[in-house]
């Protein structure tokens, strides 16, 4: 979940330091998080660690544009270089293996692999052809997102995805992916939180392709999730052994008085970040009152394109990351209330695990076919310094034992949670905020490209040892 830039930056030192915790990253004896058959890995995205934007015949996405224009990326970054994964894929995967991670999240960038025509460009699919069988060969699991936001811009040149059109190029797009990957990918998500391309991108333009109208954001809203649809059958046909699904971001929203104004403001918050996007999956509709946010943004539906969006799902891919506390704007929407003296990160979004086990025990009893969850990204941003090889990021240690904590109280609330992708693996392109925000569990030095793993992947690869040798 990648907000705009108005986030609350007040951050705050960790509520608790490492040496505080009993143990700082093993989750208790009894946790579901022991069971071998649960997934355990790391996630990244193509924009954000590849580099190379010039390179084999990559075309320019919508985030090469935004990220040249002046102000709209911090300190001017973009993803030309990255993490120079495209050239050193091959010691970040050995990295991942020795970390014991058995999942791993990635994106494929879609102007890597088609050219301006459509026709495939062999050398982007060689690049992740090559990816892909390292990672079957390590005995990874493999989860492939199609769109991690970077369209090419040549498709945003004619509309992007307030272009009908553009759903059923991303089709096209899956039809190739497919049948040249079939076999090396266990799960197919086909997009990666179309909250934020619709919502950042086209609602209040923090994000490529930087457009900023209600209405635009409902009608890419709508295209993307067509564009959903339309690639699940295909991905179906041409690769039945994988499972297919999305990733979605989900925000909780608490009100900050018990006022009907503010509850109700909390609701439409909580409309606004999930409802927007899950009702139209597992419902066939779009939340009414979502239109009551927004009056006039009622998208153009044609018949048909709620059944086509709303086909069965094999997974749901969840993304969470902080809680917002909202009151009544006194119109008809909300406005942040940041609250003070709670643990904030780098990116100053508060720590509330809480939100995460609410959200998902209450999706279990608002969608009667929620299918299988899959948390495919969690984690958050600190300034880590690398001091004598070692990266002792204290503060992440303690947000992921919290985390997986309410991942284990909802699986023991009866939620069907079956994994677990850290964000990220590794520090990467953070969007809106460059570089200056490091999610990573291992330590990138962005001047020599050196990985130091930090603390906190220690713990994991250390746990996940563990749990392997328990019989
Ligand atoms: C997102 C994106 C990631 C972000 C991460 C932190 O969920 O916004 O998938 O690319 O980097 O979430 O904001």
């Amino acid at each position: 979940m990648a907000n705009d830039a108005s986030a609350v930056s007040d951050a705050r030192s960790p509520a608790v330091s490492n040496d505080k915790l009993a143990d700082p990253f093993t989750p208790p004896a009894d946790s579901s998080l022991w069971r071998k058959n649960f997934l355990l890995g790391a996630a990244t995205a193509s924009y954000q660690i590849e580099g190379a934007v010039d390179e084999d015949g990559r075309l320019p996405s919508i985030w090469d544009t935004f990220s040249a224009k002046p102000g709209k990326v911090l300190a001017g970054d973009t993803g030309a270089v990255a993490c120079d994964h495209y050239h050193r894929w091959e010691a970040d995967v050995d990295m991942l293996a020795s970390l014991g991670l058995e999942g791993y999240r990635l994106s494929i960038a879609w102007p890597r692999v088609k050219d301006a025509a459509g026709l495939p460009n062999r050398k982007g699919l060689d690049f992740y052809k090559r990816l892909l069988n390292r990672l079957k060969e390590k005995g990874i699991t493999t989860f492939v997102t199609l769109y991690h936001w970077d369209l090419p811009q040549h498709l945003e040149d004619r509309g992007g995805w307030l272009n009908r059109d553009t759903a059923y190029r991303f089709a096209d797009y899956a039809d190739l992916m497919s049948r040249e990957l079939a076999g090396t990918v266990d799960a197919w998500a086909t997009l990666n939180e179309p909250w934020c391309s619709a919502y950042l991108g086209y609602g209040n333009g923090h994000h490529a392709p930087g457009l900023a109208d209600g209405r635009f954001a409902t009608q890419a809203m709508h295209h993307l999730l067509l564009a959903h649809g339309l690639a699940l059958p295909v991905l179906r046909a041409n690769d039945p052994a994988s499972q297919k699904g999305i990733v979605a971001n989900i925000g909780r929203g608490t009100a900050n008085s018990a006022s009907a104004a503010d509850q109700r403001a909390a609701h439409l918050f909580e409309v606004q970040h999930n409802a927007w996007i899950l009702d139209p999956l597992l419902k066939g509709a779009y939340p009414q009152d979502l239109f009551e946010l927004w009056p006039g943004t009622e998208p153009l539906v044609l018949d048909g394109d709620m059944q086509t969006i709303s086909a069965p799902l094999d997974f749901l891919g969840i993304n969470y990351y902080f809680r917002t506390n909202v009151a009544s704007d006194g119109a008809h929407g909300f406005r942040d209330v940041p609250l003070e003296g709670v643990e904030r990160t780098q990116m100053g979004w508060e720590v509330y695990p809480d939100g995460l086990r609410d959200l998902l025990t209450g999706f279990k009893s608002t969608y009667h076919n929620l299918p299988p969850i899959y948390i495919t990204e969690n984690g958050m941003a600190s300034d880590d310094k690398v001091i004598d090889g070692h990266v002792d990021d204290t503060q992440r240690i303690s947000f992921l034992k919290l985390h997986l904590a309410a991942v284990n109280q909802a699986i023991k609330a009866g939620v069907d949670i079956r994994g677990y992708f850290l964000w990220s693996l590794m520090d990467n392109f953070e969007w809106a905020f460059g570089y200056e925000r490091r999610f990573g569990v291992v330590h990138v030095d962005y001047s020599t490209q050196k990985r130091t793993i930090k603390r906190s992947a220690e713990l994991v690869a250390k746990f996940l040892k563990e749990r392997k040798a328990r019989v």
